[in-house]
C-alpha cells in the first residue's frame, strides 16, 4: 500500500508543477506589455517600435499616492498658512482625461542644448512627469539631428520642433537699419546690457508678437515658456494649467522687477498713445496702479519677468493685443531702442486684463539667473519639497515689484516677509 499511495502523490504534486509553471508563463509575458510611455515626435512617430495607436500616451487616470500628511487644496483651507499669492492649491490628485490643450514652449538655439534638458528634467521630474504636456521648440535656424534627439529623450510628452519663418525674425520693411545700427552703437558704448545685439532684439520681437502665431501653436489654449538654465524648485502636484484656466487666469508669473529705463525710453509714450486711440482695451479693473506710480503718467518699470510664464495664448491673440503688438512694432522701438518682450507683455496684461486674471505663482519655486522664487512660507517648503534658500527669495525684496502687487491686490504677506526687504538675494 505504501509505495502506491507515494507513487500517487508524486503524480499529483507533477500535475500541481505543470500548472505553476504555465500559470507563472501568462503572467511574466503579460507585464512585458507595461513599458512606460516614451515621447512621440511630431506627425506622432513614436520613437520605440511600438504601432502609434498602441502607445497609452496619457492613461486616463494615474492615482497619486497620498503624501502621509497632506495639505489639502482648497483655498479656505489655506487660510490659517497666510502666505498663498493669490491662493493656489496645494496637491490634488491626477486626472488625465482631464487635461486641456496646453504645452511647454521654447525659443531656443541648438547649442542651448545641455542647459535646456537641464530646465526640462527639473519641469518633467517635478509635473510633467504626471501629466505628459506637450513641447514645442522654436528656433530661427534648423535643429540639429542631436538636439532633436535629445530633447526627445527628456520628454514625457509628444514633442514638436518648428523653424521661425523669415518675416518672423527679420527687419520690418519699415525701419531704418542704419539708424538702427547707430542705437546699437550708442547702447554699447553706454555699456546696456545686450545694447549691441542684433539677435536679442529679434528674440525680444519674436516672444511679444510672433510665438503664439507659430503654426504649431494653433492648436493650444495655454503655454508654460521654458528659458534654457531655469530651474523649478517645488513639486507641482497639481495641473496647473488646467488649474488656470479653470480659475479664468490668463497670465502668471513668479518674479517681478523694474526695467533698464534705457531700454525703453519711448516704449511708455508709444502705448499712452495707443491707449487714447483704443480706450475700449483698457480693462475696467486693470493693474495700471502696479506699473505706474503717477496715475499713468510715467511707466515705473515694474515688469512681470517673462522667462517664465504659464499664460493664455487668447490674450495674445485678441484683438487688443494683436493692435497694441502692431502699434508698438510700427513705432521701430524694437530695434531703436531694446524693447524687451517683458514689459511688453506685462503693459499689456496690466492694462487689457482685469486683475484677478493675473496671478503670482508663490508655490512653484523658480530661478532664472540671478534671481530666486524660493517660497517664503517653511509649510508649502516642505509640503512641496521645494529644494532651495528662502533668504534668497526675491518675492519681497525692496527691488522686486512683487510686494507692490501684494499690497495693491490684499495678499496676505507670509510671516517674517520684512526681513527680505534689504536681505542678500
Ligand atoms: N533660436 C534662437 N533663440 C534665441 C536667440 N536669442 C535668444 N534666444 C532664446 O530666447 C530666450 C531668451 O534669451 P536669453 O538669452 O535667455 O535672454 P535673457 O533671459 O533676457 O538673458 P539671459 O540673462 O542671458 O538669460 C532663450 O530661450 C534663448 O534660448 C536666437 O538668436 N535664436
Ligand atoms: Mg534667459
Amino acid at each position: 500500500m505504501a509505495p502506491q499511495r507515494s507513487a500517487t502523490r508524486l503524480i499529483k504534486f507533477a500535475i500541481f508543477a505543470v500548472v505553476l509553471i504555465v500559470f507563472g508563463y501568462t503572467l511574466s509575458s503579460g507585464s512585458g506589455n507595461s513599458k512606460p510611455t516614451v515621447g512621440v515626435v511630431e506627425n506622432s512617430q513614436p520613437v520605440a517600435n511600438v504601432p502609434v495607436n498602441e502607445i497609452p500616451i496619457a492613461p486616463k487616470e494615474i492615482p497619486v499616492k497620498e503624501a502621509p500628511n497632506p495639505i489639502k487644496n482648497t483655498p479656505a483651507q489655506l487660510k490659517d498658512t497666510s502666505s498663498h499669492g493669490d491662493q493656489t492649491p496645494l496637491g490634488s490628485d491626477v486626472h488625465l482625461d482631464e487635461k486641456i490643450k496646453a504645452c511647454f514652449v521654447a525659443l531656443v538655439r541648438n547649442e542651448e542644448l545641455s542647459s535646456l534638458v537641464d530646465a526640462m528634467r527639473q519641469i518633467e521630474d517635478r509635473f510633467n512627469k504626471k501629466y505628459h504636456y506637450d513641447y514645442v521648440f522654436l528656433n530661427d535656424k534648423e535643429f540639429t539631428e542631436e538636439f532633436k534627439e535629445t530633447v526627445q529623450a527628456f520628454a514625457s510628452g509628444p514633442v514638436k520642433f518648428g523653424l521661425i519663418p523669415t518675416d518672423h525674425w527679420s527687419y520690418p520693411s519699415w525701419i531704418d537699419q542704419d539708424k538702427a545700427a547707430q542705437v546699437r552703437k550708442d547702447m554699447k558704448a553706454q555699456n546696456i546690457i545686450y545694447g549691441d545685439s542684433v539677435s536679442y532684439r529679434h528674440m525680444c520681437r519674436y516672444e511679444s508678437g510672433f510665438f503664439w502665431r507659430h503654426q504649431l501653436m494653433d492648436e493650444y489654449e495655454y503655454y508654460w515658456r521654458i528659458d534654457p538654465g531655469t530651474k523649478v524648485y517645488c513639486d507641482i502636484d497639481y495641473d496647473i494649467f488646467k488649474w488656470m484656466k479653470d480659475n479664468d487666469k490668463k497670465y502668471s508669473f513668479t518674479i517681478s522687477l523694474p526695467e533698464y529705463h534705457a531700454t525703453i525710453p519711448t516704449l511708455w509714450d508709444t502705448t499712452k498713445q495707443f491707449v487714447k486711440e483704443n480706450p475700449q482695451f483698457l480693462n475696467d479693473n486693470n493693474l495700471l496702479e502696479w506699473i505706474s506710480d503717477d496715475k499713468g503718467e510715467t511707466y515705473n518699470g515694474c515688469h512681470f519677468w517673462s522667462n517664465f510664464e504659464v499664460a493664455s495664448l487668447d490674450f495674445w491673440r485678441s484683438d487688443a493685443y494683436r493692435k497694441y503688438f502692431d502699434h508698438l512694432d510700427q513705432a521701430g522701438g524694437f530695434f531703436y531702442e531694446r524693447w524687451g518682450d517683458a514689459p511688453v507683455h506685462s503693459i499689456a496684461a496690466a492694462l487689457f486684463l482685469d486683475k484677478e486674471q493675473i496671478h503670482f505663482f508663490d508655490d512653484l519655486g523658480y530661478y532664472h539667473v540671478p534671481f530666486h522664487n524660493c517660497p517664503f512660507d517653511k509649510k508649502v517648503r516642505l509640503e512641496r519639497k521645494c529644494a532651495c534658500d528662502p533668504n534668497v527669495d526675491m518675492t519681497f525684496h525692496g527691488y522686486s515689484c512683487t510686494l507692490k502687487y501684494y499690497d495693491i491686490k490684499n495678499i496676505p504677506k507670509p510671516k517674517g516677509w520684512e526681513k527680505q526687504i534689504n536681505a542678500n538675494v
